[in-house]
């Protein structure tokens, strides 16, 4: 009798930081429930060398060597690359300085990996984790618009609806850097599901949290608090949250349990135009337009679920290093 498996792909597009690095881990930790994770980098919150080798050197940390990081776009689109050293300093991952890693980069860019994976692999298997500026996706699927229709689900972290923006009074900063590449993301897919600034800042690092990262296994737990305490004393001085948002490993709670979420089917667009606005994400909120909604808007969330996903993946590490993505994914059966 053949078992008939469906694998379960992500690709998750980052420009490490701290946030994106806790993403990427809890996807890592639960190979029950992805069968292989793919890291794509991009340039964001610091340069793509910066990025990519932030990337690797989390990935050394937990000796998650079977992991395989490609290094994608070094500039938006259009405009010139706008950095987030002001949150997450100099080199992206600053505060703490982590061994360098054994690893090195693939020879294959982000965006070429991501269309290969896509068509190597069944329609309905590969979801698409957006933690970052928009470019590597955008280029991707100008090259092949083809493998739209294969993706499984596109989920990005990005965008501010009612709430304000965090990097202009208007805009969120993954879509701010490339708001041209967002564009195109936002009109070619059937439907973006979509986290913004709306629900990150419900998810807050409050002190307590804070310390519970102490509690996960050695050496993560110490580096992933001293990284923490580091990136978000810039958020923590800056709102009056009681501590800064946690944002990237929203997209990785939703996949894992979307149940933590309230969410709203709507029209969004982006604008890309020069000046105040640019960067917006404009939600047609009562439907005004009878626009088609392309947009799964993600506009809530239980943080303490949410934070309790989080440290239920974080204390799956150290994992055993034996149980290889190759090794966990089913041979799947047409
Ligand atoms: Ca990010």
């Amino acid at each position: 009798m053949n078992w008939i498996y469906m694998k379960n792909i992500l690709i998750i597009d980052t420009d490490p930081s701290i946030d994106d690095a806790i993403a990427f881990l809890m996807a890592i930790a639960r190979h029950d429930l992805f069968d292989k994770v793919i890291i794509n980098t991009t340039a964001g919150n610091s340069t793509i060398t910066n990025v990519t080798n932030n990337a690797l050197k989390i990935l050394e940390l937990v000796e998650a060597r079977h992991i395989i990081v490609n290094r994608g776009a070094s500039a938006p689109l259009v405009k010139a690359h706008i950095l987030a050293d002001h949150v997450y300093g100099k080199m992206g991952l600053d505060g703490l300085d982590l061994p360098n890693p054994s690893m090195a980069a693939s020879l294959q860019s982000s965006y070429d990996c991501l269309i290969d994976t896509v068509v190597q692999n069944p329609p309905g298997t590969v979801t698409i984790c957006c933690l970052a500026p928009l470019t590597n996706v955008a280029i991707a699927i100008k090259k092949r618009p083809d493998i739209i229709h294969k993706i499984k689900k596109i989920i990005i972290m990005g965008g501010a609806f009612s709430e304000a923006g965090n990097i202009t009074p208007a805009a969120e900063f993954n879509i701010y850097v490339d708001p041209e590449a967002a564009q195109i993301v936002f009109t070619s897919f059937p439907e973006v599901v979509c986290i913004p600034l709306d629900c990150t800042h419900k998810a807050i690092i409050t002190k307590d949290i804070l310390e519970r990262f102490r509690s996960v296994s050695q050496p993560l737990g110490n580096a992933l608090y001293i990284l923490l305490k580091y990136a978000k004393a810039y958020d923590t001085k800056k709102y009056n949250f009681g501590g800064a948002p946690l944002h990237d490993p929203t997209v990785i709670a939703y996949l894992i349990d979307k149940n933590i979420f309230s969410t709203k089917k709507v029209s969004v667009k982006v604008d890309a135009r020069n000046g105040l606005t640019r960067g917006a994400t404009i939600v047609d909120k009562y439907n005004n337009k009878k626009y088609q909604n392309n947009v799964l808007l993600v506009d809530g969330i239980d943080d303490s679920r949410y934070f309790d996903v989080v440290f239920e993946c974080l204390a799956r590490y150290p994992l055993n290093q034996h149980h290889h993505n190759d090794e966990c994914s089913p041979t799947y059966h047409e």
